[in-house]
């Protein structure tokens, strides 16, 4: 894996962040993204001593933003071999008929345009060298769509129907595609999902939730697969839930 170069969205928080930490220890070059500047710096700072890190700053949402930070790589970062589509969130967890605009917008704009912004600045890199392999985050919610969840779980639906065009697009290049889906992880997930309301708090209580740690170790075991084996779906729970409505709490 060495000599490998990765890019991941979304690596200043969860899931994200301990991919870059995972990813690190094996000395993958690393194209770390995000808005908040501050953590990339710290990020940067800390896996500097075990690869060679990049930060970029933009909002997935902004199209010029991703291009122009992608299309302006240094040499050294210019081959991405990795693309990991993590950067994403709920907003709201309300019923269809009170949803709020801002927030349909936002998870539709973040979770489903974004990932086909980022993907689309970094497609030809990879489709010019016949070879990469490119890992989208959905989620349970995009194979099962619970109370409230709507607007998210049509998002994460998109998200693995985008996958699986992906895969089927870019295999005449050889390129590896496939999706990781997670149940609960604890990160700050439900904190930008309640807007730092108390009830985010509650939401990994009572229960192990999976850690950001179990996904980064898992993207790592995918990326490493024989250069034939390309696992294409994964869907992971704590041992505590069943499904997205069944999770066996102890309080
Ligand atoms: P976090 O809130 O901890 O991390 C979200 C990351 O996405 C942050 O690094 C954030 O960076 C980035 N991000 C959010 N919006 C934008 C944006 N507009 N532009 C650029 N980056 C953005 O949540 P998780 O780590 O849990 O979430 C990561 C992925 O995992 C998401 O796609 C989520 O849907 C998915 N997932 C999460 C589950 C969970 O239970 N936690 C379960 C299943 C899937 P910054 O704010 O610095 O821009
Ligand atoms: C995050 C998990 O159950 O909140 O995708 O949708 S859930």
């Amino acid at each position: 894996m060495k000599n490998k170069t990765a890019l991941i969205t979304g690596a200043t928080s969860g899931i994200g962040r301990a991919t870059a930490h995972e990813l690190a220890k094996h000395g993958i070059n690393l194209i770390l993204c995000g808005r908040r500047q501050d953590r990339l710096d710290t990020i940067q700072k800390a896996l500097s001593k075990q690869t060679n890190v990049h930060t970029l700053n933009f909002d997935v949402r902004d199209k010029d933003a991703v291009f122009n930070a992608i299309n302006s790589l240094p040499e050294d970062f210019k081959q991405i071999d990795i693309l990991i589509n993590n950067a994403g969130n709920a907003h709201g967890l309300d019923p269809i008929e009170t949803g709020n605009l801002d927030d349909w917008d936002a998870m539709l704009d973040i979770n489903v345009k974004g990932l086909l912004y980022v993907s689309k600045a970094v497609i030809p890199i990879m489709t010019e060298r016949n070879s990469g392999h490119i890992i989208n985050i959905g989620s349970s919610a995009g194979k099962e769509v619970y109370p409230k969840g709507n607007v998210y779980c049509g998002s994460k639906h998109a998200v693995l129907a985008i996958t699986e065009g992906m895969r089927i697009d870019l295999n005449p290049y050889g390129i590896k595609v496939g999706a990781i889906n997670p149940g609960l992880v604890e990160t700050e997930f439900s904190q930008v999902r309640f807007k730092g309301d108390a009830i985010a708090d509650n939401v990994y209580k009572g229960y192990k939730a999976l850690q950001p740690e179990d996904i980064a170790d898992i993207i790592y075991f995918v990326i490493t697969r024989p250069a034939h084996v390309n696992i294409a779906d994964l869907l992971v729970f704590c041992t505590a839930q069943a499904s997205s409505t069944i999770v066996k709490k102890d309080i």
